[in-house]
């Protein structure tokens, strides 16, 4: 049966994982949650990318061999998915004999088609990015300088000349617009999307694929003197750690269902990939999704500047579902954003400790108080039954969480918890408890049914605290929380004795 076959980029070891590497990661296990916990079988693939001339360096710089470098930094990445609950099924290395023998097949197999053959190159090269640039892309400046064009790096070039493997990637420009028009998901967001059609149209150049002095990379088959360039190393991690998956056959992963990058290597993975499947005779990955940026306090994360936040000082202030929440509420998937402490603390204290936290502990206290912490059975659910008008916003969160509007989601669930705090207030069950106890039962009654689902759908992003409330009210399937779908279908009858624990989240 095809899995649901998620991906995120395979991060570079020159340096230990920051927020922008969680960032990614984490929202792609919060979709494989979402999938996996409505039935649907879900893959999702991580890894690391470790061959080039940036980690040849970097390894130097530490006096240590790329490999040793390699293996230690890659696990530090694996590390930090452990410790941010991240679920993956797979983590490929691009070191690995599975991928080096893939890329070499594919290089060949190419190689015979006609889409590579060997060339003379000459042109600019971007360290840092690892990127070709030519000439009117990277004009000098007055000094006599040429600048990577990415705005968020402006290193300057090398200057490089030599003999290279080239792809035929010009050849494919009619081939990927059709496909771009005929699949209008595949390019997304939309606002993305625009720029790559538009940089389609303009036309497209032959690749290098090679490099003739780089050491620290998959040899070219049947010519020593070259490896082969990183970029098309990497890309090709999707189907060589699906080719040879420990849990899966090609025929269950392949196409991928949706591949999560930063916006920066959009055009690798919605111009060059696809081009390169097409080659290949593959079928192409069904979306390409590029999200927006993160800034720290208003700057670019650079090495140079020093800002790096460590995502585990910021778990241990915070807790990692807090974390986790916060990166997925705080910008839209797809823009850009400012990451700053303050905006954390501000979050967490308003929507987790106060919307979320108080109402939880509120709704609990009252059971306990009116009704000994039993709940009762609700009778005659057909008239205003509240979690029945919660559960409707089901529709609506699922088409958020399809499309991978996340902070969409949040927004759409947040807007929930302060219905939930309003109908607390006015409805005031401390008043109705002086007169009509039955009143009380059915208010409260709603009450946690309606949080009960609230639970079910802040589960993808916040595991713990999902599995927290629901026990807390009774409801808990270990390990994982119930659905809205599932709380619903139980809500009428289940009643439950009601457990008060601590806070979920204790102010900042
Ligand atoms: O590009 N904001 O690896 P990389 C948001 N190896 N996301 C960010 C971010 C930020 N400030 N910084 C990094 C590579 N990211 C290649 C990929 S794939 C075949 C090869 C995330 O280590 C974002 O997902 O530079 C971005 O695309 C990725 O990390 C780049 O990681």
């Amino acid at each position: 049966m095809k899995k649901f076959y998620i991906t995120t980029p395979i991060y570079y070891i020159n340096a230990a994982p920051h927020i922008g590497h969680a960032y990614t990661t984490v929202a792609a296990d919060v979709l494989a949650r979402y999938h996996r916990h409505r039935g649907t079988p879900v893959y999702l693939l991580t890894g690391t990318d470790e061959h080039g001339l940036k980690i040849e360096q970097a390894a130097k710089e530490h006096g240590v061999s790329p490999k040793e470098y390699a293996d230690e930094i890659s696990e530090k990445f694996r590390h930090l998915w452990k410790h941010l609950d991240v679920h993956y099924d797979d983590f490929v290395r691009t070191t690995e004999p599975r991928h080096e023998k893939k890329v070499q097949e594919v290089f060949a197999k190419l190689q015979q088609s006609g889409d590579i053959y060997k060339g003379h190159y000459k042109g600019f090269y971007c360290l840092s990015d690892e990127t070709f640039w030519t000439e009117t892309e990277a004009p000098a400046d007055e000094k006599n300088i040429r600048r990577c064009p990415n705005a968020d790096c402006r290193r300057p070039l090398q200057l490089v000349e030599e003999e290279s493997y080239f792809f035929r990637l010009s050849s494919f420009q009619k081939r990927l617009l059709d496909h771009y028009q005929a699949n209008p998901a595949f390019l997304s967001p939309e606002h993305r999307g625009k720029e790559i059609l538009a940089f389609v149209r303009e036309g497209l150049k032959d690749i290098s694929i090679s490099r003739a002095k780089v050491k620290w990379g998959v040899p070219v088959p049947g010519d020593a003197e070259q490896t082969v360039y990183v970029w098309f190393d990497a890309l090709l991690n999707y189907v060589s750690a699906a080719a040879a998956s420990p849990h899966a056959s090609f025929e269950e992963l392949w196409p991928a269902d949706v591949h999560i990058v930063g916006k920066e290597i959009y055009r690798f993975h919605a111009v060059i990939w696809p081009a390169m499947l097409m080659a290949l005779g593959l079928p192409l990955p069904k979306t390409v999704f590029a999200h927006g940026w993160w800034t720290v306090e208003g700057q670019k994360m650079s090495k140079s500047k020093g800002n790096f936040l460590d995502p585990y000082d910021i778990t241990r202030e915070f807790g990692i579902d807090a974390f986790r929440f916060f990166l997925l509420r705080e910008m839209p998937f797809g823009n850009d954003g400012d990451f700053s402490l303050d905006s954390l603390r501000r979050r967490y204290n308003a929507d987790l400790a106060n919307d979320l936290g108080n109402l939880l502990n509120r709704v609990v206290d009252m059971v306990d108080r009116y009704l000994g912490g039993v709940l009762p059975k609700r009778f005659n659910p057909e008239k205003d039954f509240l979690p029945a008008k919660v559960a409707q916003r089901t529709a609506a969160y699922d088409e958020c969480m399809q499309r991978l509007d996340f902070s969409g989601a949040l927004g759409l669930v947040w807007g929930v918890i302060s219905e939930l705090n309003q109908y607390v207030n006015a409805q005031a069950p401390w008043k109705a408890a002086k007169t009509d106890m039955e009143k009380v039962k059915i208010i409260l009654f709603d009450l946690v049914s309606s949080l009960r689902i609230v639970a079910g759908w802040i589960d993808p992003f916040m595991p713990h605290t999902a599995a927290r409330i629901q026990s807390q009210l009774g409801v808990r399937q270990f390990p994982e929380a119930l659905t809205a779908e599932q709380v619903l279908a139980g809500a009428q009858t289940s009643s439950g004795r009601i457990q008060k624990g601590p806070a979920l989240f204790p102010r900042k």
